[in-house]
């Protein structure tokens, strides 16, 4: 008989991105339960220490399980043909003011039955758990009806009960005007602030409330009145901001606390000042700049400069980023962006984590939820050099094993 305690896991000489940094020296690391009980280096590592512990492996790159901060995963329909008309010439912002873009999208959405809903994103979901993502942020905002927005979100929660994988649920009712509210835009923001905010938070489907500041979508007043709403029910905001232009949202949005300034292509240095006095995270969207062919570049180094902690996540929508592959971003944010493979893995990991209000986790330490990948390379920057599925060697939510090849 075995005396082995499946409750003990072991790693030996493995590399550990800790979601901060990658620690200079190969490392045992062991998890009791849902927790990681130790990190040694493999110096001062003792046998003794791990009599009993079940033996996970040698080698390869551990890292924290990736975080994916900004995801609209829960929708109906496709966009392709959009993409094709985009490749022709015609912009997002025309394609959006000729009825379709995030509005072709709500119709679809509005169509679908939650059960309908919840099948077509669980695939997308899994895919992203393939790829390592044990927490996940999932917007509403292609409802844009109370009812349809709490049934994106319901959808959304049940994906989290149904899955290996930490949902963290946000309520966009202010994404994008709907036809019935055509021309009355504050009649449609007095529906969020008063209807919409205030149900999600009665039955508890949102995390967090968000916004699209910007001039297809809504002003920077507007935005504010969503996030008093929001503070009213104690709810963290974050924002869709300086994306497309310059208006001010970022400083407007950290004034009030967010946790996040999400896209911020077009933020300037009193958005990154303001971001850097309110603590609040800067989200970077390689996904959206690339599918959109943009070039106005966030302001990277100048984040770096002011110390603004970076996450990275995909954006994953039908329409300005269909590309549901977290690990892509990694590649991406250093390729287009120029973050370093570490900033950029922190940016999926630690800075991830505070982007969801979750400061603390996506981290390694001992004592740390076991939430983690092991990967088959031999230095973490291979992560965010090579785009190369197949590489998830083990992947443990909560302390389960939920993928080992
Ligand atoms: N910015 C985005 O990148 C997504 N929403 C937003 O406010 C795009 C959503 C879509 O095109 O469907
Ligand atoms: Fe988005």
């Amino acid at each position: 008989m075995s005396n082995t305690n499946p409750q003990r896991r072991v790693w030996r000489d493995i590399y550990v991105f800790d979601g901060l940094r990658t620690l200079p020296e190969p490392m045992a690391v062991i998890t009791e339960g849902a927790r990681v009980a130790s990190l040694v280096s493999m110096r001062e590592f003792d046998e003794k220490l791990v009599e009993g512990c079940h033996d996970m492996g040698r080698g390869g790159v551990m890292t924290p399980g990736l975080v994916d901060c900004h995801t609209h995963l829960v929708f109906g329909g496709s966009r392709a043909d959009e993409f094709e008309a985009r490749l022709e010439g015609v912009s997002y912002e025309e394609i959006a003011r000729r009825g379709g873009g995030i509005l072709r999208t709500v119709t679809a959405t509005r169509e679908a039955s939650e059960d309908e809903l919840f099948e077509l994103a669980k695939p997308r979901l899994e895919a992203m758990i393939a790829d390592g993502v044990t927490t996940v942020e999932i917007k509403s905002g292609y409802g844009l009806t109370v009812e349809d927005e709490l049934k994106m979100l319901r959808v959304a929660r049940r994906l989290g009960e149904a899955l290996p994988v930490r949902v963290v649920t946000t309520l966009l009712g202010a994404h994008a005007l709907p036809p019935e509210f055509k021309s009355d835009s504050d009649g449609y923001i007095d529906l969020v602030c008063q209807e919409m905010v205030p149900a999600a938070a009665k039955e508890n489907l949102a995390d967090a409330v968000d916004v699209f500041c910007e001039k297809i979508a809504f002003s920077v007043a507007q935005c504010e009145r969503v996030f008093e709403a929001a503070e009213a029910h104690s709810l963290p905001i974050k924002a869709h901001a300086e994306q497309l232009s310059n208006l001010g949202g970022t400083a407007m949005a950290a004034r009030h606390g967010a946790l996040s300034a999400d896209h911020i292509e077009f933020l300037d240095e009193t958005g990154i000042a303001a971001l850097r006095n309110a603590g609040s995270v800067a989200v970077i969207l390689p996904g959206a700049f690339h599918t959109l062919r943009e070039t106005q570049q966030p302001p990277i180094a100048a984040l770096r400069a002011a110390g603004v902690p970076m996450a990275v996540a995909t954006d994953a929508n039908p329409g300005s980023s269909p590309l549901f592959m977290p690990s892509l971003m990694l590649n991406l944010a250093c390729t287009l962006f120029r973050l370093t493979p570490q900033e950029a893995l922190a940016g999926m990991t630690a800075h991830g984590a505070t982007a969801l209000g979750l400061k603390g986790e996506g981290r390694i330490h001992a004592g740390a939820m076991a939430d983690l990948c092991v990967w088959d390379i031999d230095t973490p920057a291979a992560l965010a050099y090579a785009v190369q599925p197949g590489r998830l060697r083990q992947r443990l939510f909560q302390g389960e094993l939920t993928h080992a090849v």
